[in-house]
């Protein structure tokens, strides 16, 4: 079920007694807001992708948090990251069957790509 983030929008007032809180629906609980939200019922972890293995320079949320995994060749910085707030709200299942990517992104991730089409897509 959902649950709701607190979000302090404003400081102490002038006086130092009084925060300004506001309460944020995320109904699905990925930690993106319902407004900035485009995929509901999102499960992290990822419940179906990788079906194999997450690949290298392949894109899956394989832990139990919104920073999507991968794995980097080695010897290579990262070139960037993702997070589930770059992908507003969207698994790699999601990100995969809204762009019914190939078979190769359920198996081993999404690709790099995919996950840079699909971050321009949703505008971030
Ligand atoms: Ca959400
Ligand atoms: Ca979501």
């Amino acid at each position: 079920m959902g649950r709701m983030s607190t979000v302090i929008i404003g400081g102490p007032t002038w006086a130092g007694h009084a925060r300004v809180y506001r309460l944020v629906a995320d109904s699905d609980g990925d930690g993106v807001v319902d407004r900035e939200d485009v995929c509901a019922d999102t499960v992290i972890p990822d419940p179906t992708v990788p079906t194999r293995k997450l690949g290298t320079n392949r894109w899956a949320l394989v832990g139990h948090d919104g920073d999507f995994d991968t794995f980097h060749p080695k010897g290579k910085a990262p070139p960037r990251s993702f997070t589930i707030v770059d992908t507003a709200g969207c698994n790699a299942e999601q990100i995969a069957d809204a762009l019914r990517l190939g078979k190769g992104h359920y198996k081993y991730g999404l690709s790099t790509d995919a996950m840079n089409r699909w971050v321009r897509f949703v505008g971030n």
